[in-house]
Protein backbone atom coordinates (compact mmCIF):
# COMPACT_ATOMS: atom_id res chain seq x y z
CA UNK A 1 0.00 0.00 0.00
CA UNK A 2 0.97 3.35 -0.90
CA UNK A 3 1.54 5.94 2.14
CA UNK A 4 -1.25 8.41 1.83
CA UNK A 5 -0.39 11.80 1.75
CA UNK A 6 -0.23 13.84 4.51
CA UNK A 7 -3.05 16.31 4.12
CA UNK A 8 -5.95 16.35 5.96
CA UNK A 9 -8.11 15.11 2.95
CA UNK A 10 -5.21 12.39 2.40
CA UNK A 11 -5.35 10.79 5.74
CA UNK A 12 -9.06 11.31 5.90
CA UNK A 13 -9.59 9.05 2.91
CA UNK A 14 -6.97 6.44 3.68
CA UNK A 15 -8.80 5.70 6.99
CA UNK A 16 -12.15 5.18 5.46
CA UNK A 17 -11.53 1.11 3.60
CA UNK A 18 -9.91 0.24 6.46
CA UNK A 19 -11.33 1.77 9.75
CA UNK A 20 -14.67 0.86 11.36
CA UNK A 21 -16.59 3.05 11.17
CA UNK A 22 -17.68 3.73 14.55
CA UNK A 23 -17.38 7.10 15.44
CA UNK A 24 -18.33 10.14 13.05
CA UNK A 25 -15.57 12.87 14.14
CA UNK A 26 -14.90 16.36 12.98
CA UNK A 27 -13.09 16.87 9.35
CA UNK A 28 -10.00 17.62 11.36
CA UNK A 29 -6.46 15.49 11.38
CA UNK A 30 -4.36 16.49 14.61
CA UNK A 31 -0.96 15.70 14.44
CA UNK A 32 0.58 17.62 17.24
CA UNK A 33 -0.40 19.05 20.44
CA UNK A 34 0.30 20.63 23.73
CA UNK A 35 -1.24 22.57 26.32
CA UNK A 36 -5.08 23.62 25.57
CA UNK A 37 -3.55 24.06 21.30
CA UNK A 38 -3.51 20.74 19.12
CA UNK A 39 -2.26 21.69 15.40
CA UNK A 40 -3.71 19.59 12.68
CA UNK A 41 -1.39 18.22 9.55
CA UNK A 42 -1.37 21.26 8.16
CA UNK A 43 -0.61 22.98 10.60
CA UNK A 44 -3.33 24.89 11.85
CA UNK A 45 -4.05 25.74 15.75
CA UNK A 46 -7.31 24.91 17.78
CA UNK A 47 -8.46 25.27 21.00
CA UNK A 48 -9.07 22.22 22.20
CA UNK A 49 -12.25 22.18 24.56
CA UNK A 50 -13.20 18.67 24.62
CA UNK A 51 -9.78 17.24 26.51
CA UNK A 52 -10.01 13.80 25.37
CA UNK A 53 -13.95 13.87 27.19
CA UNK A 54 -11.29 14.67 30.93
CA UNK A 55 -8.71 12.81 30.25
CA UNK A 56 -6.60 15.35 29.04
CA UNK A 57 -7.38 17.25 32.60
CA UNK A 58 -3.91 18.21 32.76
CA UNK A 59 -2.90 19.31 29.09
CA UNK A 60 -2.12 17.58 25.94
CA UNK A 61 1.33 16.04 27.45
CA UNK A 62 2.28 18.16 30.43
CA UNK A 63 5.62 18.04 31.25
CA UNK A 64 5.91 16.36 34.68
CA UNK A 65 3.85 13.66 33.06
CA UNK A 66 5.99 13.50 30.16
CA UNK A 67 8.94 13.15 32.36
CA UNK A 68 7.49 10.43 34.67
CA UNK A 69 6.42 8.75 31.71
CA UNK A 70 10.03 8.83 30.05
CA UNK A 71 11.62 7.75 32.70
CA UNK A 72 9.55 4.69 33.48
CA UNK A 73 10.37 4.23 29.93
CA UNK A 74 13.93 4.05 30.16
CA UNK A 75 13.46 1.21 33.43
CA UNK A 76 10.18 -1.32 33.24
CA UNK A 77 7.14 -0.90 31.56
CA UNK A 78 5.15 -4.44 32.08
CA UNK A 79 5.76 -7.04 34.48
CA UNK A 80 1.79 -8.53 34.56
CA UNK A 81 0.81 -9.23 38.63
CA UNK A 82 2.42 -12.49 38.17
CA UNK A 83 4.82 -10.65 40.10
CA UNK A 84 5.36 -7.41 42.36
CA UNK A 85 7.10 -4.43 40.38
CA UNK A 86 8.66 -1.02 42.57
CA UNK A 87 5.76 1.48 41.18
CA UNK A 88 2.22 -0.34 42.62
CA UNK A 89 2.74 0.71 46.66
CA UNK A 90 3.19 4.36 46.22
CA UNK A 91 0.37 4.68 43.27
CA UNK A 92 -2.27 2.63 45.03
CA UNK A 93 -1.40 4.14 48.95
CA UNK A 94 -1.27 7.93 47.50
CA UNK A 95 -4.45 7.11 45.60
CA UNK A 96 -6.56 5.54 48.58
CA UNK A 97 -5.50 8.83 50.86
CA UNK A 98 -6.03 11.44 47.84
CA UNK A 99 -9.73 9.97 47.38
CA UNK A 100 -10.16 9.05 51.35
CA UNK A 101 -10.48 5.31 51.02
CA UNK A 102 -9.31 2.22 51.95
CA UNK A 103 -8.32 -0.08 48.69
CA UNK A 104 -7.53 0.46 45.33
CA UNK A 105 -8.07 -2.11 42.38
CA UNK A 106 -5.79 -0.76 39.27
CA UNK A 107 -7.08 -1.62 35.61
CA UNK A 108 -6.98 0.25 32.48
CA UNK A 109 -10.38 1.53 31.23
CA UNK A 110 -13.65 3.11 32.72
CA UNK A 111 -15.31 0.37 31.41
CA UNK A 112 -12.77 -2.32 32.78
CA UNK A 113 -13.17 -0.36 36.03
CA UNK A 114 -16.88 -0.08 36.11
CA UNK A 115 -17.69 -3.91 35.44
CA UNK A 116 -15.03 -4.73 38.53
CA UNK A 117 -17.06 -2.68 40.25
CA UNK A 118 -20.21 -4.66 39.48
CA UNK A 119 -18.09 -7.76 40.17
CA UNK A 120 -16.90 -6.42 43.54
CA UNK A 121 -20.01 -5.24 44.67
CA UNK A 122 -22.40 -8.49 43.85
CA UNK A 123 -18.99 -10.58 45.14
CA UNK A 124 -20.05 -8.28 48.36
CA UNK A 125 -23.38 -8.74 48.27
CA UNK A 126 -23.27 -12.74 48.59
CA UNK A 127 -20.45 -12.77 51.32
CA UNK A 128 -21.20 -9.90 53.16
CA UNK A 129 -24.71 -8.51 52.90
CA UNK A 130 -26.20 -12.15 52.75
CA UNK A 131 -28.16 -12.24 48.86
CA UNK A 132 -29.00 -15.79 47.57
CA UNK A 133 -26.58 -16.55 44.89
CA UNK A 134 -27.03 -15.01 41.82
CA UNK A 135 -29.82 -13.06 42.99
CA UNK A 136 -27.79 -9.68 43.38
CA UNK A 137 -29.37 -6.36 41.43
CA UNK A 138 -27.77 -3.40 41.06
CA UNK A 139 -29.53 0.12 40.72
CA UNK A 140 -28.51 2.58 37.93
CA UNK A 141 -30.02 5.98 36.39
CA UNK A 142 -31.67 6.38 33.22
CA UNK A 143 -29.25 8.19 30.63
CA UNK A 144 -26.36 6.80 31.93
CA UNK A 145 -23.21 6.42 29.84
CA UNK A 146 -20.52 4.16 32.15
CA UNK A 147 -18.88 2.64 29.40
CA UNK A 148 -19.34 0.16 26.02
CA UNK A 149 -19.19 -3.51 26.92
CA UNK A 150 -21.85 -6.01 26.45
CA UNK A 151 -22.97 -5.58 30.42
CA UNK A 152 -22.64 -2.28 30.24
CA UNK A 153 -24.64 -0.82 26.95
CA UNK A 154 -26.66 -3.75 28.61
CA UNK A 155 -28.38 -1.48 30.92
CA UNK A 156 -27.76 2.11 28.98
CA UNK A 157 -31.22 3.62 28.18
CA UNK A 158 -29.46 4.80 24.97
CA UNK A 159 -30.90 2.86 21.66
CA UNK A 160 -28.15 4.06 19.99
CA UNK A 161 -25.38 2.38 22.43
CA UNK A 162 -27.66 -0.83 22.76
CA UNK A 163 -29.52 -1.65 19.72
CA UNK A 164 -28.14 -4.46 17.85
CA UNK A 165 -26.05 -6.35 20.61
CA UNK A 166 -28.06 -8.69 23.57
CA UNK A 167 -28.70 -10.72 25.22
CA UNK A 168 -27.40 -8.63 28.12
CA UNK A 169 -26.78 -9.24 31.60
CA UNK A 170 -29.43 -9.27 34.01
CA UNK A 171 -29.57 -8.10 37.39
CA UNK A 172 -30.01 -4.63 36.75
CA UNK A 173 -32.76 -1.87 37.58
CA UNK A 174 -33.17 1.43 35.83
CA UNK A 175 -34.98 4.61 38.13
CA UNK A 176 -34.82 8.29 36.99
CA UNK A 177 -31.75 9.92 37.63
CA UNK A 178 -32.13 12.75 40.45
CA UNK A 179 -34.89 11.12 41.88
CA UNK A 180 -34.70 9.48 45.55
CA UNK A 181 -38.17 8.33 46.17
CA UNK A 182 -38.30 6.32 42.25
CA UNK A 183 -34.61 5.28 44.16
CA UNK A 184 -35.80 4.12 47.25
CA UNK A 185 -38.71 2.04 45.63
CA UNK A 186 -36.24 0.20 43.44
CA UNK A 187 -33.85 -0.35 46.35
CA UNK A 188 -34.75 -4.02 48.42
CA UNK A 189 -32.82 -7.12 50.06
CA UNK A 190 -31.13 -7.99 46.86
CA UNK A 191 -29.82 -4.81 45.69
CA UNK A 192 -25.91 -4.56 45.92
CA UNK A 193 -25.35 -1.46 44.87
CA UNK A 194 -26.63 1.72 43.19
CA UNK A 195 -24.03 2.79 40.35
CA UNK A 196 -24.61 6.48 39.58
CA UNK A 197 -22.37 9.11 37.82
CA UNK A 198 -22.30 12.52 40.56
CA UNK A 199 -22.75 14.35 37.54
CA UNK A 200 -24.08 12.53 34.04
CA UNK A 201 -21.46 13.47 31.29
CA UNK A 202 -23.05 11.88 28.11
CA UNK A 203 -26.71 13.04 28.98
CA UNK A 204 -25.03 16.48 28.93
CA UNK A 205 -23.69 17.35 31.85
CA UNK A 206 -26.79 16.65 33.82
CA UNK A 207 -26.46 18.21 37.75
CA UNK A 208 -28.57 16.80 40.52
CA UNK A 209 -30.18 19.08 42.91
CA UNK A 210 -28.21 20.12 45.91
CA UNK A 211 -29.08 17.17 48.28
CA UNK A 212 -29.40 13.75 45.95
CA UNK A 213 -25.84 12.75 46.32
CA UNK A 214 -26.07 12.93 50.22
CA UNK A 215 -29.58 11.35 49.66
CA UNK A 216 -28.50 8.37 47.70
CA UNK A 217 -25.77 8.21 50.19
CA UNK A 218 -28.17 7.75 53.36
CA UNK A 219 -30.53 5.89 51.21
CA UNK A 220 -27.69 2.92 50.40
CA UNK A 221 -26.75 3.21 54.30
CA UNK A 222 -29.99 2.15 55.39
CA UNK A 223 -30.60 -0.01 53.08
CA UNK A 224 -27.60 -1.90 53.81
CA UNK A 225 -26.27 -1.71 50.20
CA UNK A 226 -23.29 0.17 48.53
CA UNK A 227 -23.10 3.36 46.87
CA UNK A 228 -20.72 3.02 43.80
CA UNK A 229 -19.83 6.86 42.11
CA UNK A 230 -18.54 6.51 38.70
CA UNK A 231 -16.35 9.35 38.95
CA UNK A 232 -14.26 8.72 35.44
CA UNK A 233 -15.09 11.52 33.61
CA UNK A 234 -16.61 13.99 36.62
CA UNK A 235 -13.73 12.81 38.98
CA UNK A 236 -10.07 14.35 39.28
CA UNK A 237 -10.60 17.96 39.12
CA UNK A 238 -12.61 18.79 36.34
CA UNK A 239 -15.82 19.97 38.93
CA UNK A 240 -13.41 21.92 41.16
CA UNK A 241 -13.10 19.41 43.50
CA UNK A 242 -10.97 15.99 43.65
CA UNK A 243 -14.14 14.01 43.48
CA UNK A 244 -17.09 15.61 42.08
CA UNK A 245 -19.51 13.94 45.40
CA UNK A 246 -17.23 16.26 47.34
CA UNK A 247 -19.59 19.12 47.01
CA UNK A 248 -22.05 17.41 48.85
CA UNK A 249 -19.44 16.07 51.37
CA UNK A 250 -20.33 12.29 50.02
CA UNK A 251 -17.78 9.34 50.50
CA UNK A 252 -19.04 6.45 48.81
CA UNK A 253 -18.15 2.63 49.04
CA UNK A 254 -16.70 2.44 45.72
CA UNK A 255 -15.85 5.13 43.54
CA UNK A 256 -14.59 4.45 40.23
CA UNK A 257 -12.10 6.72 38.41
CA UNK A 258 -10.15 6.34 34.87
CA UNK A 259 -9.18 9.05 32.05
CA UNK A 260 -7.31 11.63 33.57
CA UNK A 261 -5.98 9.05 35.93
CA UNK A 262 -3.24 8.18 32.76
CA UNK A 263 -2.68 11.70 32.10
CA UNK A 264 -3.78 11.37 28.66
CA UNK A 265 -0.71 9.45 27.95
CA UNK A 266 -1.56 5.75 28.79
CA UNK A 267 -4.62 3.77 30.14
CA UNK A 268 -4.90 3.99 33.55
CA UNK A 269 -8.28 3.23 35.63
CA UNK A 270 -9.52 2.04 39.59
CA UNK A 271 -11.57 1.30 41.58
CA UNK A 272 -11.16 2.49 44.83
CA UNK A 273 -12.98 1.69 47.98
CA UNK A 274 -13.62 0.18 51.65
CA UNK A 275 -11.92 -2.91 52.66
CA UNK A 276 -14.99 -4.27 53.50
CA UNK A 277 -15.70 -4.15 50.08
CA UNK A 278 -12.93 -4.48 47.96
CA UNK A 279 -11.28 -6.85 50.56
CA UNK A 280 -14.15 -9.33 48.86
CA UNK A 281 -11.43 -10.25 46.58
CA UNK A 282 -9.03 -12.89 46.97
CA UNK A 283 -5.82 -14.44 44.57
CA UNK A 284 -7.50 -15.99 41.22
CA UNK A 285 -10.86 -13.95 41.23
CA UNK A 286 -10.03 -11.32 39.73
CA UNK A 287 -7.51 -9.37 37.17
CA UNK A 288 -5.78 -7.89 34.04
CA UNK A 289 -3.03 -8.13 32.32
CA UNK A 290 -1.82 -4.56 32.08
CA UNK A 291 -3.99 -3.75 35.28
CA UNK A 292 -1.63 -1.86 37.54
CA UNK A 293 1.96 -1.98 35.20
CA UNK A 294 4.80 -0.02 36.34
CA UNK A 295 4.23 2.21 33.03
CA UNK A 296 0.56 3.32 34.36
CA UNK A 297 1.56 3.35 37.93
CA UNK A 298 4.63 5.90 37.33
CA UNK A 299 2.19 8.24 35.05
CA UNK A 300 -0.77 7.59 37.50
CA UNK A 301 1.68 8.65 40.30
CA UNK A 302 2.72 11.83 38.82
CA UNK A 303 -1.22 12.66 38.12
CA UNK A 304 -2.18 12.08 41.81
CA UNK A 305 0.96 14.69 42.52
CA UNK A 306 -0.67 17.30 40.34
CA UNK A 307 -3.92 16.91 42.27
CA UNK A 308 -2.33 16.45 45.63
CA UNK A 309 -1.38 20.53 45.36
CA UNK A 310 -4.86 21.24 45.44
CA UNK A 311 -4.09 23.58 42.16
CA UNK A 312 -6.26 22.10 39.37
CA UNK A 313 -8.99 21.47 41.39
CA UNK A 314 -8.86 25.59 42.30
CA UNK A 315 -8.19 26.13 39.00
CA UNK A 316 -11.68 24.45 37.98
CA UNK A 317 -13.36 26.23 40.33
CA UNK A 318 -12.02 29.78 39.22
CA UNK A 319 -12.43 29.67 35.76
CA UNK A 320 -15.51 27.59 36.06
CA UNK A 321 -17.20 30.81 37.32
CA UNK A 322 -15.77 32.70 34.15
CA UNK A 323 -17.10 29.76 32.24
CA UNK A 324 -20.70 30.25 33.95
CA UNK A 325 -20.43 34.34 33.81
CA UNK A 326 -19.74 33.82 30.11
CA UNK A 327 -22.61 31.32 29.36
CA UNK A 328 -25.06 33.28 31.28
CA UNK A 329 -24.21 36.20 29.20
CA UNK A 330 -24.75 34.05 25.73
CA UNK A 331 -27.96 32.97 26.92
CA UNK A 332 -30.75 34.41 24.64
CA UNK A 333 -28.06 35.03 22.33
CA UNK A 334 -28.02 31.65 20.58
CA UNK A 335 -27.59 29.60 24.11
CA UNK A 336 -30.87 28.47 25.29
CA UNK A 337 -30.06 26.95 28.70
CA UNK A 338 -26.77 25.47 29.98
CA UNK A 339 -25.73 23.48 33.26
CA UNK A 340 -22.21 23.70 34.57
CA UNK A 341 -20.44 22.53 37.50
CA UNK A 342 -16.05 23.46 37.64
CA UNK A 343 -14.86 23.84 34.56
CA UNK A 344 -17.31 21.50 32.24
CA UNK A 345 -20.08 22.38 30.81
CA UNK A 346 -23.57 21.51 28.47
CA UNK A 347 -24.23 24.19 26.90
CA UNK A 348 -28.19 23.96 24.96
CA UNK A 349 -28.24 25.32 21.60
CA UNK A 350 -31.42 27.39 19.77
CA UNK A 351 -32.13 24.43 17.08
CA UNK A 352 -33.32 27.30 15.45
CA UNK A 353 -29.38 27.93 14.55
CA UNK A 354 -28.68 24.58 14.15
CA UNK A 355 -27.49 20.94 15.83
CA UNK A 356 -24.88 20.92 18.14
CA UNK A 357 -23.31 19.12 15.87
CA UNK A 358 -23.54 21.63 12.94
CA UNK A 359 -22.45 24.30 15.82
CA UNK A 360 -19.18 22.27 16.27
CA UNK A 361 -17.96 22.18 12.98
CA UNK A 362 -18.88 25.95 12.96
CA UNK A 363 -16.23 26.38 15.65
CA UNK A 364 -13.85 24.04 14.04
CA UNK A 365 -13.54 26.64 10.77
CA UNK A 366 -13.13 29.25 13.66
CA UNK A 367 -10.04 27.02 15.64
CA UNK A 368 -11.96 25.50 18.77
CA UNK A 369 -12.64 21.77 19.10
CA UNK A 370 -15.89 21.17 20.86
CA UNK A 371 -17.84 18.04 20.97
CA UNK A 372 -22.16 17.26 21.04
CA UNK A 373 -23.42 15.46 23.16
CA UNK A 374 -27.06 14.72 21.45
CA UNK A 375 -28.97 16.91 19.20
CA UNK A 376 -28.87 20.68 20.54
CA UNK A 377 -26.00 20.65 23.44
CA UNK A 378 -22.56 20.97 23.00
CA UNK A 379 -20.38 20.07 26.17
CA UNK A 380 -17.51 22.54 26.86
CA UNK A 381 -14.89 20.94 29.17
CA UNK A 382 -11.28 22.34 28.42
CA UNK A 383 -7.97 21.26 29.92
CA UNK A 384 -7.99 22.57 33.82
CA UNK A 385 -4.49 24.37 32.16
CA UNK A 386 -6.43 26.58 30.05
CA UNK A 387 -6.35 30.53 30.79
CA UNK A 388 -8.46 32.54 31.36
CA UNK A 389 -7.55 34.67 28.54
CA UNK A 390 -8.12 31.64 26.49
CA UNK A 391 -11.38 30.63 28.06
CA UNK A 392 -12.59 34.38 27.32
CA UNK A 393 -11.90 33.77 23.60
CA UNK A 394 -13.37 30.38 23.32
CA UNK A 395 -16.40 32.38 24.82
CA UNK A 396 -16.16 35.13 22.09
CA UNK A 397 -15.86 32.58 19.35
CA UNK A 398 -18.83 31.05 20.65
CA UNK A 399 -20.67 34.19 20.45
CA UNK A 400 -19.35 35.44 17.09
CA UNK A 401 -20.54 32.03 15.77
CA UNK A 402 -24.27 31.75 17.21
CA UNK A 403 -24.03 35.32 16.62
CA UNK A 404 -23.48 34.80 12.26
CA UNK A 405 -25.45 31.99 11.91
CA UNK A 406 -28.50 33.32 10.06
C1 LIG B 1 -16.79 6.74 23.61
C2 LIG B 1 -19.27 9.29 25.80
C3 LIG B 1 -18.15 10.71 27.43
C4 LIG B 1 -17.60 7.78 31.02
C5 LIG B 1 -18.09 7.45 32.31
C6 LIG B 1 -17.23 5.25 32.12
C7 LIG B 1 -16.72 5.51 30.86
C8 LIG B 1 -16.90 6.80 30.28
C9 LIG B 1 -18.83 8.48 33.14
C10 LIG B 1 -15.97 4.41 30.11
C11 LIG B 1 -16.35 7.06 28.92
C12 LIG B 1 -16.12 8.23 26.91
C13 LIG B 1 -16.26 7.02 26.01
C14 LIG B 1 -16.05 7.55 24.64
C15 LIG B 1 -16.55 8.99 24.65
C16 LIG B 1 -16.68 9.37 26.08
C17 LIG B 1 -18.03 9.78 26.48
F1 LIG B 1 -19.55 10.23 24.92
F2 LIG B 1 -19.06 8.13 25.24
F3 LIG B 1 -20.22 9.19 26.71
F4 LIG B 1 -17.12 11.13 28.04
F5 LIG B 1 -19.26 11.23 27.76
N1 LIG B 1 -17.89 6.20 32.83
N2 LIG B 1 -16.70 8.07 28.23
O1 LIG B 1 -17.80 9.03 30.51
O2 LIG B 1 -14.61 4.73 30.05
O3 LIG B 1 -13.98 2.66 28.80
O4 LIG B 1 -14.12 4.82 27.58
O5 LIG B 1 -12.29 4.47 29.26
O6 LIG B 1 -17.18 5.61 23.91
O7 LIG B 1 -16.98 7.27 22.51
P1 LIG B 1 -13.72 4.13 28.85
Amino acid sequence: MTAPTRTSAGLIAAEEPVLAQNYHPLPVVVARAEGAWVEDVEGRRYLDMLAGYSALNFGHRHPVLIEAAHRQLDRLTLTSRAFHHDRLAEFAARLAALTGQDMVLPMNTGAEAVESGIKVARKWAYEVKGVPADRATIVVAADNFHGRTTTIVGFSTDETARSGFGPFTPGFRIVPYNDLAALRAAVDGTTAAVLIEPVQGEAGVVIPDDGYLAGVRELTRRAGCLFMADEIQSGLGRTGRTLAVEHESVVPDLVLLGKALGGGIVPVSAVVGRREVLGVLRPGEHGSTFGGNPLACAVGTAVIGLLETGEFQRRAAELGAVLRAGLAELTGKGVVGFRARGLWAGVDIDPALGTGREVGERLLREGILVKDTHGFTIRLAPPLTITAEELHNALGTLEKVLASTV
